[in-house]
């Protein structure tokens, strides 16, 4: 059966699983804002989340392009999960704003303690606890007037903040329509969405987390596919995906397509081609990387630190350094 959030099909996962493919999980907080128990209104709501995940860069994309910064607070995980000594598990997303980055040998300023509660707790792990929850999957969308989890699949809380932007408080003077009223242009973008959450944002999790040759393979092959596909589409001097407006579409492309030169090339074997070589999408990508918020939502040493963990003996490769260091590459569309 497809996951909605996902269009995947999610049958036998746990045999899929045991085979060496790599199948996601499906999110259990499923509420929207809107609903009687959740309305609409500034400084209500905050985010949990960690730089370095995809899926959280999604939501904090959405929150900065849309103007929800001062309205939707939002605490930030360390890149890397708790370790074999920790009291409670390993494998956790902590709130460790003490904690050391090797790649740094310092404290990373984006990290913060969990302020969303009220109670300072340490592992997102409690965040769910409270609900008889045993997930710790961030993003984490919450209430902090009911104390609840509002939904923790970032499909759909991008969707409430663009569909409420106003009622939440936005404060951008002007603001894109990531998914239009337009039907025909909606059903772009979704058909867009799933081509890209298949092969791309998730792909990249196939190729790089599977155990079996062929599916690491046919992962591989997708990915690129869809690369030339967009690098196609791109072609025609459109500046982003479907024409001249910025939608969700282009807003989830981003946060794998950032990742892949300095991170997903190596941690993913996806070394069939840099973003860097396709002209048209090294464009797009210093395009989107240029409007307001963007650069600021994202952060590659959070990603740098946060994939390469106890796997890779706690080492992160440095590169690349040529034709220029990442993330400032992004600010030259020239290069490609
Ligand atoms: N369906 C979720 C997936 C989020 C997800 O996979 N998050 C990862 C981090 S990148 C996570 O926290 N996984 C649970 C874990 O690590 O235990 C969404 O898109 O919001």
């Amino acid at each position: 059966m497809d996951d909605i959030s996902t269009g995947e099909d999610q049958s036998n996962a746990r045999a899929r699983r045991a085979k060496g493919e790599f199948v996601r999980g499906t999110s259990g907080f499923r509420h929207a804002i809107g609903d009687l128990d959740f309305p609409a209104e500034p400084g209500r709501y905050h985010l949990f989340v960690a730089l370095n995940c995809p899926w959280c860069h999604r939501v904090t994309l959405a929150r900065s392009v849309l103007g929800l910064q001062d309205s939707i607070t939002m605490d930030v995980a360390f890149p890397n999960r708790t370790g074999d000594e920790d009291p409670v598990a390993p494998g956790l997303w902590e709130f460790a704003p003490d904690r050391i980055a090797t790649l740094t040998g310092h404290t990373l300023p984006e990290c913060t303690p969990e302020t969303g509660t009220g109670r300072g707790l340490r592992l997102t792990k409690q965040i769910y606890q409270a609900e008889g929850s045993d997930e710790q999957s961030v993003p984490i969308l919450y209430d902090k007037i009911t104390q609840r989890i509002v939904n923790n699949e970032s499909a759909e809380i991008i969707r409430m903040l663009d569909a409420f932007a106003t009622e939440l408080g936005s404060t951008a003077a002007e603001r894109p329509r990531l998914l239009p009223d337009d039907p025909d242009l909606s059903n772009e973008i979704e058909a867009l969405n799933a081509l890209i959450y298949t092969t791309i944002n998730n792909g990249a999790y196939k190729a790089g987390f599977s155990s079996d040759q062929n599916v690491y393979a046919a992962a591989f092959r997708a990915y690129f596919e869809t690369l030339n596909t967009l690098e196609q589409r791109l072609s025609d001097g459109r500046p982003f995906l479907t024409g001249m407006a910025f939608t969700e579409a282009d807003l989830r492309l981003f946060p794998t397509l950032y990742r892949h030169d300095p991170v997903y090339y190596v941690r993913m074997k996806l070394n069939g081609a840099r973003i860097l070589d396709y002209p048209h999408l090294w464009r797009w990508i210093c395009r989107v990387y240029a409007i307001p918020g963007v650069a600021k939502a994202g952060s590659l040493v959070h990603c740098r630190q946060g994939y390469f963990g106890r796997s890779w003996n706690n080492v992160v490769p440095l590169g690349p350094n040529l034709p220029m260091p990442y993330p400032e590459a992004y600010e030259h569309p020239e290069l490609a």
